[in-house]
């Protein structure tokens, strides 16, 4: 309670001093001395802490924290604070009929995944670098996470445990922290804990930043944070559906049986698989569902790691898109989103009508190397 009246004075403060016009307050409390408030929003956390400890439970915690195209549904008003971990360690995982590599990953899936927050949540966040532990994540921990259990559910990727050690660490972009400290590289066996505050609205990348930062985002380690807006987008209220699409590029060269990651590929831009949630079927052996008449969100981001994106689904218009999913950046009537690489935009398009949605990268050397899936749709319920 002390430490919310310290942010309403702040905030009270600016007005009667500046004689700016009301300025919101923050939702959430502040927790630490280092904290103060710009335009409602938080700012200076406190420092990251990093340590050694013989945690060996889910890799994964959060309850707002699923598995690609799942979004978790905000079940609560206002803020609040969300304590989450995923975990660093590798695993071996399909891309493509026949090809798996050994893949560095948040969490055990390539791409890592979805967080979902809404704008003014703090984010209590914990990683241990488990890259030399065999981490199984196909046995779900029930409750750590709703991602184990839609993982147990879509073994698409094959997931198995590999022993790669390696440092690496978290850049969440929807975080606002000196990256020096946040975002800092941790050696195998070192837990990072540090917390940021969602400020802004919008779909926003995480990936590893420990260099080389293309390689190991190639390698797999990137994911999506959805802050869904305070007061909600326009159209929350007619909303049939909502997913999340990450759309990266794999960088492989056969070696025998297996596939290793090619950096010369990768500086070349020249990709082996360009993919839509980590493998070329994820969205046509698990088409996106719906019905006709249906208004469908989709949360788009492209991870890149160097490439661009011209996000289309064939037989339909996006009626409404929010640049980087901030409500304030309407775009309307739009038949692709060009977007670079860590850009985002949330989509939304009514269904015309029961068949089959293509949903592909425009940018048609990137779909035939995968970047291609499905919607389909049922008759009208409505
Ligand atoms: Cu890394």
């Amino acid at each position: 309670m002390k430490t919310f009246i310290k942010s309403a004075v702040a905030s009270a403060l600016l007005v009667s001093f500046a004689g700016l016009p009301v300025i919101a307050e923050a939702n959430v409390p502040l927790k630490h001395d280092s904290e103060y408030v710009i335009d409602g929003k938080i700012y200076g956390m406190p420092k990251a802490k990093i340590y050694r400890d013989d945690y060996n439970g889910p890799a994964v915690v959060g309850d707002y924290v699923t598995m690609v195209p799942h979004l978790a549904e905000l079940d609560y008003k206002g803020n609040k604070e969300h304590e989450v971990r995923m975990d660093v360690f590798s695993q071996k995982v399909e891309v493509a009929p026949g090809v798996s590599y050994n893949a560095w990953t948040f969490g055990g899936s390539v791409p890592g995944p979805v967080l979902h927050v809404r704008e003014g949540d703090r984010v209590v966040f914990k990683m241990k670098n488990r890259s030399t532990e065999e981490v199984v994540i196909t046995k779900p921990f029930k409750g750590a996470s709703p991602y184990f259990d839609q993982i147990a559910a879509n073994q698409l990727q094959k997931h198995q445990p590999v022993v790669a050690p390696m440092p690496h660490s978290m850049d969440f972009h929807s975080g606002t922290v000196a990256a020096n400290d946040k975002w800092a590289t941790i050696a195998p066996g070192e837990t990072i804990e540090f917390e940021w505050i969602a400020n802004y609205a919008g779909t926003y990348m995480y990936h590893c930043g420990t260099s080389s930062v293309l390689m190991h985002t190639a390698m797999g380690q990137y994911g999506a944070v959805v802050v869904s807006p305070k007061e909600g987008y326009p159209t929350d209220k007619e909303v049939d559906q909502e997913y999340v699409i990450v759309q990266s590029e794999m960088y492989l060269e056969q070696m025998g049986e297996d596939y290793i990651y090619d950096h010369s590929a990768a500086l070349a831009r020249d990709p082996s698989h360009v993919v839509f949630n980590g493998h070329v079927s994820a969205l046509s052996e698990n088409p996106l569902k719906s019905n006709a008449g249906d208004r469908v969100r989709i949360h788009f981001l492209n991870a890149g790691p160097s490439g661009t994106s011209s996000f289309h689904v064939i037989g339909a218009i996006f009626d409404k898109v929010w640049a980087e999913g901030d409500p304030r950046n309407t775009w309307y009537g739009m038949q692709t989103v060009l977007l670079g690489a860590s850009s985002s935009a949330t989509v939304e398009f009514i269904v015309p009508e029961e068949g089959v949605y293509k949903l592909v990268d425009h940018e048609f050397a990137d779909a035939e190397r995968g970047a291609a899936g499905a919607l389909y749709a049922g008759p009208r319920k409505k």
